[in-house]
C-alpha cells in the first residue's frame, strides 16, 4: 500500500437524466490505478469518490493469499470505514519462471519504501539468466465491490505478455515498462491510456464490474449482499 492519496481526476458525477447519483468509493492509494479506474468506469451510474474526497484514512494490511482475497479485504474494510459502497482493486504481475512471483507481493517486491524503478530492477535481475523463450508473464487484476453491511462481488481480468530485457516507454505505472504485449510488439508503457485500457487486466475487470454496476438496482439492491465475503471476512 502506498502512502499518498489523490482526488479522482475524471469520471461521471450525474446519471443520464441529470440526477445526482449515489457515491461509489474507489478505494486505492495508488495514483496510477486511481487514474485508470476513474477513466475505465466513466459510464457507471454512480458518482466516483476517492479515499481523499471521502476523508478515509484507514489502512489495510494485505494479508490475503490471493488477489481475490485482498481485493475483498480492501473493499470491505474501506466500505465499513466510509459507510459507502466501495470498489477496490488488487492486482499484480505473475512471472512463470519465478513460480508466479511477485504475485500478490508485486507492490512490496523490493521492500518497503521502494519505487517502481527498484521493483523493476529486482525483477530483471532475477530473470537475467532466463532466455527470451522463457519470460512468459501475466498481469492479473481482481476488482471487488462491497457494501458497508453486506457481502462482496469480484470481477477478474488477465493480460498475457513477456518480460522485456530492459524498461521501455514512459506511460502507465508500475511494471508497465518491462511488460511486452507480444501481439503489439510494444511494452505496456509504450501504449496510450486508451490502448492500455482496451487490452489490460484492469480494463477487462473494470468492464465486467461496470456491466454489473449498470444493471438497474445493482448497487441499491440485494445483489452484493447475496454473496458472502470470502477471504476469512
Ligand atoms: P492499493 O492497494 O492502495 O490499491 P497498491 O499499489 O498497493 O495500491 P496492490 O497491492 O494491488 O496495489 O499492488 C499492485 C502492484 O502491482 C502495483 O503497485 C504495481 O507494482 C503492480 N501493478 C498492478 N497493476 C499494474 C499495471 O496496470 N501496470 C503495472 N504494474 C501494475
Amino acid at each position: 500500500m502506498q502512502s499518498h492519496t489523490e482526488r479522482i481526476p475524471t469520471g461521471p458525477t450525474h446519471a443520464a437524466g441529470g440526477q445526482s447519483t449515489q457515491p461509489l468509493l474507489v478505494a486505492t492509494r495508488n495514483p496510477g490505478k486511481l487514474r485508470e479506474l476513474a477513466s475505465l468506469l466513466w459510464d457507471v451510474p454512480a458518482r466516483l469518490v476517492s479515499l481523499d474526497e471521502a476523508g478515509v484514512d484507514a489502512t489495510v494490511d494485505e494479508t490475503g493469499a490471493t488477489f481475490e482475497e485482498n481485493a475483498v479485504l480492501k473493499a470491505t474494510v474501506y466500505a465499513r470505514a466510509s459507510g459507502l459502497t466501495t470498489l477496490a482493486d488488487d492486482s499484480g504481475l505473475e512471472v512463470d519462471a519465478l513460480g508466479g512471483d511477485p504475485g500478490v507481493r508485486s507492490a512490496r517486491y523490493a521492500g518497503p519504501g521502494a519505487d517502481d524503478a527498484a521493483r523493476m530492477r529486482r525483477l530483471l535481475h532475477k530473470l537475467q539468466k532466463v532466455p527470451a523463450g522463457g519470460r512468459q508473464a501475466r498481469f492479473r487484476c481482481v476488482i471487488a465491490l462491497a457494501q458497508p453491511h453486506g457481502g462482496a462481488r469480484t470481477f477478474m481480468g488477465v493480460c498475457e505478455g513477456l518480460i522485456a530485457d530492459a524498461p521501455r516507454g514512459r506511460n502507465g505505472f508500475g511494471y508497465d515498462p518491462v511488460f511486452i504485449l507480444p501481439g503489439m510488439g510494444r511494452t505496456m508503457a509504450e501504449l496510450s491510456a486508451a490502448e492500455k485500457g482496451s487490452v489490460s487486466h484492469r480494463g477487462i475487470a473494470a468492464r465486467r464490474a461496470a456491466a454489473a454496476l449498470n444493471i438497474p438496482g445493482f448497487l441499491s439492491g440485494p445483489a452484493l449482499a447475496a454473496r458472502p465475503c470470502r477471504g476469512g471476512l
